[in-house]
């Protein structure tokens, strides 16, 4: 898979980026992710990506023109400046599937990075500042994706969580142990608690069920606690019509 991320902190990247699984993907020719700096794409000498609100308000809003112009080259492999034939979009079909990162949108799930996971190519803009030009979403945007009800300073954080999860889903990352143990994971329920040696830790015993070799003991224990954690902190994971799918 191919990830493009449109940013004007090329820089936040370099650590999600280059490191553990995703770093690997990378290395190993699963993933091909590329960051591009936005202000690659302004065309005035002080480099400017924001411009005042109509209507006026506090703060300042990204400009279409410069997103716009991106995200157009980025859909044409097109390096900034080089001019876009129309119809402005990849020739031959569709735009990738573009995500504009924003509190006002759909909430990531895992059935949505399962489904973004499954695209060859995927392009995620980063907004900073108070936000977006509107026509920004009605001519770029693809998809709109929040990370949850809380106000992040940028759509940066959301992308890297984006790139992780979509990444962990690609064919040949995961070794077999582990996407094994997904599969369960997803089947819309929390975790089972986890333990490694010692027995004993700190007066913590690790269950006597998990040490005795009785693999379908083990089993029934682990979804009886998964069930329990989930009842108590998201019932709502439990109700058949608003699980995560
Ligand atoms: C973003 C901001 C006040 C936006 C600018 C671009 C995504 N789940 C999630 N939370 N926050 C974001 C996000 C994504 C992109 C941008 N900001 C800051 C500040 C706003 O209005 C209330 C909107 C935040």
């Amino acid at each position: 898979m191919r990830i493009d991320l449109l940013t004007i902190f090329p820089g936040f990247f370099d650590g999600p980026l280059d490191t553990s699984l995703v770093a690997t993907a990378r290395e190993q020719g699963h993933l091909d992710v590329r960051v591009h700096d936005l202000r690659d794409w302004s065309t005035d000498r002080h480099r400017s990506v924001d411009d005042a609100p109509y209507g006026g308000g506090a703060g300042m809003v990204m400009r279409p023109d410069v997103l716009v112009a991106a995200a157009e080259s980025i859909w044409n492999d097109l390096a900034p400046g080089e001019p876009v034939q129309p119809p402005l979009h990849v020739a031959g079909g569709e735009r990738p599937r573009t995500v504009l990162l924003t509190p006002r949108g759909r909430p990531l799930t895992q059935a949505l990075v399962r489904e973004l996971a499954g695209e060859d190519r995927l392009v995620l803009l980063c907004g900073r500042y108070e936000g977006i030009d509107e026509r920004v979403h009605e001519l770029v945007a693809t998809d709109e994706v929040s990370l949850g009800d809380y106000v992040l300073m940028g759509g940066e954080v959301a992308a890297a969580a984006i790139v992780e999860a979509v990444v962990r889903l690609l064919p040949g990352v995961l070794g077999n142990a582990e996407s094994a143990v997904q599969e369960s994971f997803e089947h819309g329920l929390l975790e089972h608690p986890h333990y490694t040696r010692p027995a004993e830790f700190r007066g913590h015993e690790v269950p006597e069920v998990l040490r005795s070799g009785d693999h379908g003991a083990i089993a029934a224990w682990r979804h009886e606690r998964a069930l329990e954690r989930t009842r108590a902190v998201r019932p709502d994971l439990l109700e058949p019509t608003d699980g995560p799918g």
